[in-house]
């Protein structure tokens, strides 16, 4: 397959500094050539240009902390994408999860626009608007405006969506969730989203949970992964800006990443929140390099 790595180095839309490094970490634990060790034909395309927040005054637009830098290189992101080939799998790298409005958005536009599943793997729901959010932090709102919740300049994605196109809240599956601010748990239920807690993890288990996604994502034409690192559980990743106890164990992770590349069905995938400021000598990175690698066929035999 050809794979093309695309770097956000982003952390506006994080509460703290340091995801802006993460493309530089996952590069560092050997990202393109553990892809490229599994037959993948492989180009790095580098990393898009994001404003640093030392040059910006820390202002916000109605609840929404640098909407404006964060709104640009969302743009940006999916421009990119949507200019990939045909055929290609893109591999974006976050930066925070703010990064996956832009990432999403192109992959689903991209050639032509079409019905998108996106799987979401991630302690937190991300489905904040700028009115419920404790925080203002644009990467708690990323899921919300994917689905046209919130502001509509990022629904819209700054006039790059038109039309009909958009992310179906039926075709959003959330893996891992143990953290979700009161508002936002309202927002979540009123819009029907499946969410599989850390308990529906413990109970059914990763295979059952896979079934069901895959079943419940049948008719979606692309299907995207969303990685958050801190679906993880802090002692397999601590590289990660808002660590939450009781996540989901290495196996679990590799289990859910191994099912959904037999499906065969996964187009494009971000792996996003890596923080090497607060990692234990790049482990968070090698993990998810690791987690890449599964889903991209890696096998045990
Ligand atoms: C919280 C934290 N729900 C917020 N969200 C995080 O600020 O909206 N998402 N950490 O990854
Ligand atoms: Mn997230
Ligand atoms: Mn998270
Ligand atoms: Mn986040």
């Amino acid at each position: 397959m050809n794979i093309s790595i695309l770097g956000i180095p982003m952390d506006l839309g994080a509460g703290r500094r340091g995801v802006d490094m993460g493309p530089s970490a996952l590069r560092n634990a050997h990202l393109a050539h553990t892809l490229r060790d599994l037959g993948h034909d492989v180009t790095d395309l580098g990393d898009i240009e994001v404003a640093l927040p030392e040059t910006l005054d820390k202002h916000e637009t109605g609840g929404l902390v640098f909407f404006e830098p964060i709104l640009d290189a969302c743009r940006t992101a999916a421009e990119r994408v949507m200019a990939l080939p045909g055929g290609t799998f893109p591999l974006t790298l976050g930066g925070d999860h703010s990064v996956s409005m832009g990432t999403v958005t192109g992959n689903g536009l991209r050639g032509r626009p079409q019905r998108t599943g996106v799987i979401w793997v991630d302690a937190h729901t991300d489905y904040n608007t700028p009115e419920s959010s404790p925080s203002g932090n644009i990467h708690g709102m990323p899921v919300a405006h994917l689905t046209g919740r919130g502001d509509e300049r990022l629904t819209r994605l700054g006039g790059l969506v038109t039309g009909e196109w958009g992310i179906r809240p039926e075709d959003v599956v959330m893996i891992g969730i143990r953290s979700v601010d009161a508002r936002e748990r309202e927002l979540l239920r009123e819009a029907g989203i499946k969410a599989y807690t850390m308990k529906d993890v413990d109970q059914l288990g990763i295979t059952r949970i896979h079934e069901e996604t895959q079943e419940r994502l049948n008719d979606v034409e692309r299907l995207h992964v969303s990685f958050d690192a801190d679906a993880l559980d802090p002692g397999v990743c601590p590289g990660v800006g808002t660590p939450v106890p009781g996540g989901l164990s290495y196996r679990e992770g590799h289990l859910l990443m191994e099912l959904l590349s037999e499906s065969g069905r996964v187009t494009s995938m971000d792996i996003v929140e890596v923080n090497p400021i607060l990692d234990t000598r790049n482990q968070t990175a090698e993990v998810m390099v690791g987690m890449a690698a599964s889903l991209l066929g890696q096998r045990i035999l």
